[in-house]
């Protein structure tokens, strides 16, 4: 057979507008692809939940694949490594409480689950705003990143969720947006983002579950924006408290969705 150039490039069109419409109305919509982004995804899509998630950058990840200071090891503590068995992701004892695993096989073992679970992955769209109804989020308003780094003047789409989860990391884009434009107060002790810590991993993986929380009316936080949300400490590069903030996330809008 001869390949035709032009159905390479129509196959592609066709496939990614048909995953982009079936995605602009989801039960949960998931901005970053980072660990708890995508550990919450996982677990909402093996429930036959619709999940969409976006990315800004090329690869999925996060801040997962450098481990820390780019060694490409990371830290899990024993609950954390019971999560990395679920994902079939191999583990070593390193001493009494601390395990390793390759950051490389976590993020790939993490994303083929996710995918394989029904999760559309959308890498490459930004999310900008989002969509504000009588004082609930009601989505995602996305953008090219390449669009917003080339600063260019080009307006956005729009994607309707039933919960939104903020799962950006360290900068907490979502609910800095709420922050600015909703004038409604955010679940959090001054009403806006009380902002990251220094580091102390103990009580910043300790505190990442009670901090993962319905933050806005429609949006969850997890992840290390549940830390920033809430005023708690980083913790470096132990990963234990992500997966879990993500597993407890999609448990909790589980309950919701029924
Ligand atoms: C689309 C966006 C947008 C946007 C950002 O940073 P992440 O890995 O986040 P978590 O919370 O899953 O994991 C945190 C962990 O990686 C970490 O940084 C730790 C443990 N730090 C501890 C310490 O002490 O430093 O992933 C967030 C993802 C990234 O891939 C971003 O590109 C993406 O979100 N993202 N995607 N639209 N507006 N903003």
């Amino acid at each position: 057979m001869q390949l035709d150039d032009i159905k390479i490039s129509e196959a592609i069109i066709e496939r990614y507008m048909k995953k982009l419409i079936a995605s602009l109305d989801v039960d949960v919509a998931i901005a970053g692809a980072g660990p708890s982004g995508l550990t919450a995804a996982f677990y909402l899509a093996k429930k036959h939940k619709k999940v969409a998630l976006f990315e800004r950058h090329l690869s999925v990840g996060g801040g997962m694949w450098g481990g820390g200071m780019m060694f490409n090891e990371i830290v899990v503590q024993e609950e954390g490594r019971k999560i990395l068995q679920e994902f079939d992701v191999d583990t070593k004892k390193w001493q009494q409480g601390y395990y390793t695993a390759s950051s490389v096989e976590t993020v790939s073992s993490l994303t083929r689950a996710a995918v394989k679970a029904g999760t559309q992955i959308f890498n490459l769209i930004s999310v900008e705003d989002v969509m504000l109804q009588k004082g609930r989020v009601t989505g995602l308003v996305l953008n090219w990143s390449a669009t917003q780094i080339a600063n260019l003047h080009v307006d956005p789409l729009t994607i309707r969720s039933k919960y939104v989860i903020e799962a950006t990391g360290h900068p907490t884009e979502v609910l800095k947006v709420i922050e600015r434009k909703s004038g409604k107060k955010l679940s959090t002790p001054s009403g806006g983002i009380e902002g990251e810590r220094s580091m102390w991993a103990d009580v910043g993986e300790k505190s990442l579950i009670k901090n993962t929380k319905e933050v806005f009316p429609g949006v969850w936080v997890t992840g290390m924006a549940a830390n920033a949300a809430y005023g708690s400490p980083r913790m470096g590069p132990i990963f234990g408290g992500m997966l879990l903030s993500g597993k407890y996330c999609a448990e909790q809008i589980l309950k919701q969705l029924k």
